[in-house]
């Protein structure tokens, strides 16, 4: 019985000094996140050189959760170094008054809702240049496997919605050709239409009603 008991504190030893090794060896963790910390505001952007924390932040974005939901301006207004809208004009513009000439000023009663992948907005910094790394591991979006899911809509006075309008858009794959706006897989089927010239929508909605559906696949999977 002694022999046993013994020999089962052995073999625990082994087991436990094996782990150790294995856990010794594996390379250290270095790059910075959302949740470790040491990810900042680009300059120029409003929060410019705090750090970028969990949750959601003032303008809507979660970085974290790759997820924002707020006003339509509110996707730009950071980045123009200006303070969130909150839904008062007169308020806003009196404190803010160069919103007014900014492009999706008129647009504020929209909502948006954006959810998107890792290749798209990482919540890591592994490159080490402070910010959340785009397309890591590659040149350009261009072969990142990156998407982007968009909805946007504007309710009534009851909160109803009165415009709904949504999109699926994706980087194209390395061997995709752009021909007249539209990208094509290697073997000639059509993904969608060119946005923004490495990405290619590949489903839209307007009220409910689906206005386009790539022929390739209209699924965010294995692009
Ligand atoms: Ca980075």
């Amino acid at each position: 019985m002694k022999k046993k008991l013994l020999l089962l504190i052995l073999v625990m030893l082994i087991t436990l000094s094996l782990f150790t090794t294995i856990a010794a060896a594996a390379p250290k963790e270095k790059c910075n996140s959302v949740t470790t910390g040491g990810v900042f505001y680009s300059a120029g952007h409003y929060l410019a050189g705090q750090e970028i924390t969990t949750g959601y932040d003032i303008f809507g974005y979660n970085y974290q959760a790759h997820y924002f939901k707020g006003s339509y301006v509110n996707v730009y207004l950071g980045r123009a170094g200006l303070p969130p809208y909150m839904g008062d004009d007169a308020a806003y513009l009196a404190a803010n008054p160069t919103a007014a000439s900014h492009w999706a000023w008129p647009y504020r009663e929209y909502m948006v809702e954006m959810k998107w992948n890792d290749a798209w907005i990482s919540n890591k910094d592994q490159d080490g240049d402070g910010a959340l790394d785009r397309h890591y591991g590659y040149d350009t979006y261009i072969g990142s496997g990156a998407w982007e899911y968009y909805r946007d809509y504007l309710l009534d006075d009851q909160g109803a919605v009165i415009y709904e309008s949504s999109s699926k858009i994706i980087a194209v794959p390395a061997d995709a050709t752009k021909v007249s706006g539209v990208w094509y897989a290697a073997d000639g089927t059509e993904i969608g239409p060119d946005i923004w010239g490495e990405f290619a929508i590949i489903q839209e909605t307007l009220d409910g009603e689906v206005t386009y559906c790539s022929p390739l696949r209209p699924g965010f999977g294995n692009w």
